[in-house]
């Protein structure tokens, strides 16, 4: 018996759809696959293009803007410790960048227009340069407009090898979840910027996609053990997904590993979470439906099929991912400690808050495209949350204060969530976003160890664009 195992791109690309279509196939070099500048740069294409979201027999084509001309774009790959270049190429009439999410990134590779960086205009290139410090599951997105951007397809996968390679799966399979909402002929709504969607929860869509297809196939064999990449791409869809009857087993959330922890249901993802599961399929040949959950219980989004010689007899005993490289105290002592209350949205509790330097009540901030605050600031961006000598551990306490979730993100660090309202969390785990519910108070606390100016926002990214924004400097 053949195993495909443990691909390695040396920092190279794999077409998205080529994990899917054809998932036992080893992918190209990476020098079949994207043209190398002189400087040794990958290039990356953020284009208009066309991509068959639904099959043939059910609507045309839908005109998409992705990296590479793909949604989602190609599979990135680097390895813990390497070097990333990739020169992104703006091909679209309209500015935009690169945010490489999750990644402990040199503050100027971050991606943030007027923050760490001009937006690349159309015709122009920014060579991303920066070292990918941690192995694990990771996504790359436009950071400019990115609820529109993101929505139109700008996003793809950014995958970090083990420095030493990991035993234990037969092989990965990346997985990028997204929702679309699509006209009756097959047209990305361009309802953009509503704020019906804004002061609700965001912009969701009317078709969830795994690696841009509607409902595809994956090909599995029977006792065959994959380590399942899952990122959640959607602007603003929480979702519960679920494998059926496979052996499930949590092995790393956010990219950075967990103790290896048995799975009893679906795993819930936030917006722009991710998370590595080790799944054991049956001996026999058959088909088990990934599913999503919704308010008429779960829907398949893709369909697993378990076909050919089995993989093995027996499975060995699961071994877990090593432990993460990054340390994070779960009780720091001398921390500084910063507070971040969230308000507004429909049906919430604001009266108004400040927006370009002014106290405007509900209906003006509307008019100005702001309905969310933080600290009473609709997502003025003058004054940072927070000024952190470097090294300082921060401990930030955060209130939600409106009755919607929020998935609220950190740039640039991971951090652990050590408080639930009030409760300390038993061993809490590193993430780079985490779920908040209504009315929900946590306590996160990172080392603020990277010079630079990081954002913090809610990654559901109409809430971002419509006041749910700041940002903390390290100096
Ligand atoms: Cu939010």
């Amino acid at each position: 018996m053949t195993l495909v195992t443990r691909r390695r791109f040396l920092g190279g690309i794999a077409a998205s759809s080529v994990l899917l279509h054809d998932a036992m196939a080893k992918a190209a070099p990476a020098s079949e696959t994207m043209p190398r500048t002189q400087a040794d740069f990958e290039r990356l294409h953020a284009r208009k293009a066309t991509a068959a979201i639904l099959p043939a027999d059910i609507g045309p084509p839908t005109p998409i803007w992705g990296f590479g001309g793909t949604a989602p774009g190609p599979v990135l790959r680097s390895r813990a410790g390497e070097r990333l270049r990739i020169a992104v190429e703006n091909d679209l009439d309209v500015p935009t960048s690169v945010h490489w999410h999750g990644i402990r990134i040199d503050n100027a590779m971050d991606g943030v227009p007027g923050l760490t960086q001009d937006a690349v205009a159309p015709g122009e290139t920014f060579a991303y340069d920066f070292v990918t410090p941690d192995p694990g599951t990771y996504w790359y997105h436009s950071h400019d407009r990115s609820w529109e951007q993101n929505a139109r397809g700008l996003h793809g996968a950014l995958i970090v090898d083990e420095a030493e390679p990991w035993e234990g799966a037969d092989r990965d399979i990346v997985l990028v979840v997204d929702d679309w909402r699509l006209t009756g002929t097959g047209s990305i709504e361009d309802s953009f910027g509503q704020m019906m969607d804004w002061s609700h929860g965001g912009r969701l869509g009317n078709l969830v996609t795994v690696n841009g297809r509607y409902k595809p196939r994956v090909a599995v064999r029977p006792h065959e053990r994959v380590r399942l990449r899952l990122i959640n791409a959607a602007n603003a869809r929480i979702m519960d997904i679920g494998l059926g009857s496979a052996t499930t087993r949590l092995l790393a959330l956010d990219g950075m590993a967990t103790p290896l922890a048995d799975m009893a249901g679906p795993v819930r993802m936030a917006p722009a979470q991710r998370a590595d599961l080790l799944v054991d399929f049956p001996a026999s040949p058959t088909r088990l439906a990934m599913t999503i959950e919704t308010r008429d219980g779960p829907v398949a989004i893709a369909e697993i099929a378990v076909s050919g010689e089995p993989v093995r007899a027996q499975f060995p005993a699961p071994i877990g991912l090593p432990a993460a490289g990054l340390s994070v105290p779960s009780d720091p002592q001398d921390a500084r400690r910063v507070e971040l209350r969230m308000q507004g949205g429909a049906m919430g509790r604001m009266s108004g808050a400040m927006h370009e330097g002014r106290m405007m009540d509900v209906r003006a901030l509307v008019e100005a495209g702001r309905i969310w605050s933080f600290n009473g600031v609709a997502g003025d961006m003058d004054e940072p949350l927070a000024r952190f000598e470097r090294g300082r551990t921060a401990i930030v306490k955060i209130r939600n204060e409106t009755p919607w979730p929020h998935a609220m993100h950190v740039h640039g660090h991971h951090f652990r969530v050590v408080s639930r309202d009030g409760a300390s969390v038993v061993d809490p785990v590193l993430r780079d976003t985490d779920l908040m519910m209504p009315d929900e108070t946590i306590e996160i606390t990172f080392v603020a160890d990277n010079p630079g100016k990081w954002l913090v926002h809610c990654h559901m990214l109409e809430h971002a664009a419509a006041g749910m924004m700041t940002w903390f400097e390290t100096v």
